[in-house]
């Protein structure tokens, strides 16, 4: 039996990292699909009280806030380690997360990804144009903030990949499968790199929507 259990679902970007942070450290977990139209079920609000996902068990402890997931993960399973030790570059880590939980995903990825991607292939959704494009000004914000803060470095916290990458990269790749990509990622070449170099590591490979469907289908 796996040490460690993720409640999620395929699809979820948030889930996804906590997935590819497990496979960055080579853990044996195992995935516990929540069933579509359950999130607000007695079973699963009692492990997530808001009714969302990911949830991470380990050896009973339940922890929920991807975050704190990552976070826990990285100092259960220290090597490799996925913090900067430098204290300059673990702040520029900790802004990159905030700034995918407060402003790539409220108002931007949430409206945008939703009405894209998970509207149209989960519920069989229409996009919804207009509150796509009210979203727009904050997302041109967000990926051009998003390209300044990585500059020419190979991660977001420098040389090494980070805990914020792995929190980020699956909210962006989202991204690439809307036509909203060719003005809000496409024109930032750093970013684009970057995003391929994540997408050809292992632990993205493991995790894709697809990959990660597998894994539900064999639970
Ligand atoms: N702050 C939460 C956000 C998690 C989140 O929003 N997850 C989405 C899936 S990627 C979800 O569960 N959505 C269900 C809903 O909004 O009802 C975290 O960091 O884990």
């Amino acid at each position: 039996m796996s040490e460690f259990a993720v409640h999620s679902i395929p699809g979820s970007p948030f889930g996804r990292a906590v997935l590819a942070t497990l496979e960055e450290k080579g853990a044996s977990y195992r995935l516990s699909p929540v069933a579509p139209g359950t999130f607000r079920s007695p079973e699963h609000l009692a492990r997530h009280p808001f009714g969302r996902v990911p949830v991470l068990e380990h050896n009973g402890f339940i922890i929920y806030e991807t975050q704190a997931i990552l976070r826990y993960l990285d100092r259960v399973l220290p090597t490799p380690s996925l913090t900067p030790a430098d204290p300059k570059r673990a702040a520029r880590m900790d802004q990159v997360m905030n700034v995918n939980d407060w402003y790539l995903f409220q108002g931007v990825s949430n409206v945008i990804g939703f009405h894209r991607v998970i509207g149209p292939r989960l519920m069989g959704l229409k996009p919804d144009e207009a509150a796509i494009e009210a979203a727009m000004p904050k997302a041109r914000a967000v990926f051009g903030e998003l390209a300044r803060l990585l500059g020419e470095q190979p991660f977001f916290a420098g040389q090494a990949i980070s805990l914020a990458d792995l929190l980020v990269a699956p909210q962006i790749e989202f991204f690439t499968q809307t036509p909203e990509w060719a003005v809000l990622g496409v024109p930032h070449a750093n970013l684009v790199a970057w995003l391929a170099r994540m997408e050809a590591r292992p632990s993205m490979k493991a995790t894709t929507w697809e990959r990660v469907s597998e894994m539900a289908k064999a639970a």
